[in-house]
């Protein structure tokens, strides 16, 4: 490896958003409150290391509620979950504490509003994810699930004046617009959000790893290779041409990346914690020495209220 430094520059925002710090501190509430075990259906958030974590301290993590005993503490995750798993928690009288984020709900509520005025609700996401599963299953009534523009000519709603579409809330913005254009293209009387359901921090990660791009010779994002926005992200920096890797933590790093590289920019999904975006410029500073930087970007101070049971604030 060449002595000569390398310029690490970090992507402002990144990393932890507000549903994911809350989804975490409810597991942790939860196991202090209640005592381990408490299981949590599905990974809390997409990334091994938080699971790992919480593993340690008590947390159970199940991929259905029928494998949970009878009456025990039971979390849900930041994804959301179908009414079909709520309906089975309570058979179970499961003690549930919802760690769904607040801003997938609002999507929930969303769809369930259109539906129950009699629109056939149209869902932009990926099939197969957690989110898109929980949603289709709060919605009820039909819900078609497109991926694409080529989706999109595949619709066959029951009445082309009544649709309505929401979104999952990790899309690409650049995809999600361009599939939206197509929905109101096929169906011009559509009804849908203002713009779309992709939530602040989604579209505020977008921004910065575009603004990282332009700037370094590699970007590497930090996230578990399941996680959508960390994805979206990946894909965004390579779709800016620069070699884009999406690693789950230093350990997955190759070398032979920074051949030649003057600079590199780092990055991290929505649900990666900033302790492995330290790891990582810990381990670039073991190759080269490294010149650190910050890009002034978006300050987040989005909070979410926890639920009541484990709120610190409420009046009792
Ligand atoms: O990685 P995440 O757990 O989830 P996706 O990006 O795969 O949806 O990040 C938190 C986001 C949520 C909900
Ligand atoms: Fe909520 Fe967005 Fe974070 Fe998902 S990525 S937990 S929707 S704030």
């Amino acid at each position: 490896m060449s002595e000569w430094p390398i310029r690490v520059i970090l992507a402002q925002p990144r990393g932890f958003c507000a549903g994911v710090e809350r989804a975490i501190d409810i597991v942790e509430r939860a196991l202090a409150l209640y005592g381990p075990p408490v299981y949590v259906r599905h990974e809390i958030v997409h990334n091994g290391h938080v699971v790992e974590g919480l593993r340690a301290r008590g947390a159970r993590f199940v991929d259905e509620v029928d494998e949970i005993p009878n009456g025990a503490v039971t979390i849900f995750s930041a994804h959301g979950v179908s009414m079909a798993v709520e309906t089975m928690a309570r058979a179970r009288d499961l003690r549930v504490i919802d760690a769904t984020c607040p801003l997938v709900t609002k999507v929930h509520r969303e769809g369930r509003r259109y539906a129950a005025n009699g629109f056939d609700v149209i869902l932009i996401g990926h099939k197969g994810h957690a989110e898109v599963d929980g949603t289709i299953g709060q919605i009820g009534g039909t819900v078609h699930l497109v991926s694409s523009v080529a989706d999109v000519m595949d619709l066959r709603p029951c009445d082309p004046d009544r649709v309505a579409y929401v979104t999952q809330t990790t899309l690409s913005v650049d995809d999600a617009h361009e599939i939206i254009k197509a929905l109101v293209a096929r169906f011009p009387r559509i009804v849908g959000p203002h713009v779309n359901d992709i939530c602040y921090a989604t579209q505020n990660r977008q921004v910065a790893v575009r603004e990282l791009a332009q700037r370094v010779d590699v970007v590497l994002v930090v996230g578990a290779a399941n996680s959508s926005n960390s994805n979206r992200l990946r894909e965004i920096g390579a779709g800016m041409g620069k070699p884009c890797y999406l690693i789950g933590d230093a350990g997955a790093i190759d070398t032979a990346w920074f051949d030649g590289v003057s600079s590199v920019g780092i990055t991290a999904g929505a649900s990666a914690p900033e302790v492995l975006v330290s790891g990582v410029v810990d381990h670039l500073a073991s190759l080269r020495p490294i010149r650190l930087e910050t890009l002034s970007g978006v300050i987040e101070n989005v909070r979410f209220r926890l639920p009541y049971e484990l709120d610190p604030n409420r009046v009792a």
